[in-house]
């Protein structure tokens, strides 16, 4: 049972600590794209990996995606500033996963939408012998230039300022709010719907166990022992967040978000900013299995998940 829980990836939703805020101005979102196309272009295109990874179709490791960032773009800055600092790039990107993981899944929808070059290490969810090194237990754990980052909401409030020295940061506004409920309501959601029969339960882990890293045995094991485990963990993590209705909590976490949306393209306006790519990366890996694909049919949520898949694009790794 102790290993059949370790493989229930996407049933540990922590709620995340927050920090990073920000009210980005459509500007300030413009001047951050423009500098990582360019970027993007002129460095990292050669390091360019195709790969379709919508979730359950997606090969199973990862992809990794190339561009990068990295300038200071303050709320001065005109359209033709120069581009970031060298000594702001982040050279060497690792990101220590489970690839059906929603948080290690909002940090990949970070990295994709900046552009940020990463590499992917798939960890064994049984022996996690892939993160023996780190003191911290959970994924994702991302190496940046040699600094262990933890915590997919801390990873993304470090990573924004590093990339992004000016980006907006307050604990009050919009965004932050947002994505606090993202960390403390919506994932808490996902597992009570993607196990809620047994039927689904196999569906979600014959993806787990499909994409993640499992030798043979441990594969076929997983598939129905962790489904079946799920199963009923699932019904205990209803009642512990006061769920009655799984689906019903699905739908209404996605029409709460539209009606956010207050008619927007994006909470950020006419870019995502820090709130829709949170939501967008703990529901992608649920988009293709039949939770997700009745959330889309039941709700108003699919033209902006549509929105967001053009705008993150689809994500590809380099295999570490
Ligand atoms: N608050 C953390 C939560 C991370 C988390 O709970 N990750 C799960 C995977 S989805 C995990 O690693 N659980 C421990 C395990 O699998 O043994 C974050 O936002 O990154």
């Amino acid at each position: 049972m102790r290993r059949v829980s370790g493989l229930a990836t996407i049933s540990r939703a922590v709620p995340g600590a927050f920090a990073t805020p920000a009210a980005a101005s459509a500007t300030h979102h413009r001047l951050v794209q423009a500098a990582v196309t360019s970027a993007s272009s002129s460095h990292l295109f050669s390091q360019m990996i195709g790969g379709d990874r919508s979730a359950v179709a997606a090969p199973p490791a990862p992809y990794g995606f190339a561009g990068t960032v990295f300038f200071s773009a303050a709320s001065s800055s005109l359209p033709q500033e120069a581009p970031p600092a060298e000594k702001l790039l982040p050279k060497d990107v690792v990101l220590y996963q489970y690839e059906a993981c929603p948080f290690c899944n909002k940090v990949k929808a970070f990295l994709d939408y900046y552009n940020i070059p990463y590499k992917v290490v798939e960890v064994n969810p049984i022996n996690k012998k892939e993160i023996k090194w780190s003191d911290y237990k959970k994924v994702p754990i991302l190496n940046v230039d040699g600094e262990q980052m933890v915590d997919s909401s801390d990873i993304i409030n470090k990573l924004v300022q590093r990339i992004d020295p000016g980006y907006p940061t307050s604990d009050a506004d919009e965004e932050s709010k947002w994505r606090g409920w993202v960390d403390n309501h919506l994932v808490h959601v996902l597992s009570p719907n993607i196990y809620r029969s047994p039927s689904e339960a196999l569906e979600s882990f014959d993806y787990i166990t499909t994409h993640g890293n499992f030798s043979f045995m441990e594969r076929l094991v997983a598939k129905y022992a962790g489904a079946a485990a799920m199963y009923f963990v699932s019904k205990k993590l209803k009642k512990k967040h006061s769920i009655t209705d799984e689906r019903a909590a699905l739908y209404d976490a996605a029409e709460t978000w539209v009606d956010a949306l207050k008619g927007r393209e994006y909470l950020g306006d006419s870019k995502p900013n820090l709130a829709d790519l949170a939501v967008f990366g703990v529901l992608r890996p649920i988009r293709n299995l039949k939770s997700g694909q009745d959330m889309v049919e039941q709700t108003r949520i699919g033209g902006w998940y549509s929105r967001m898949e053009g705008a993150v694009g689809k994500p590809s790794a380099i295999k570490a």
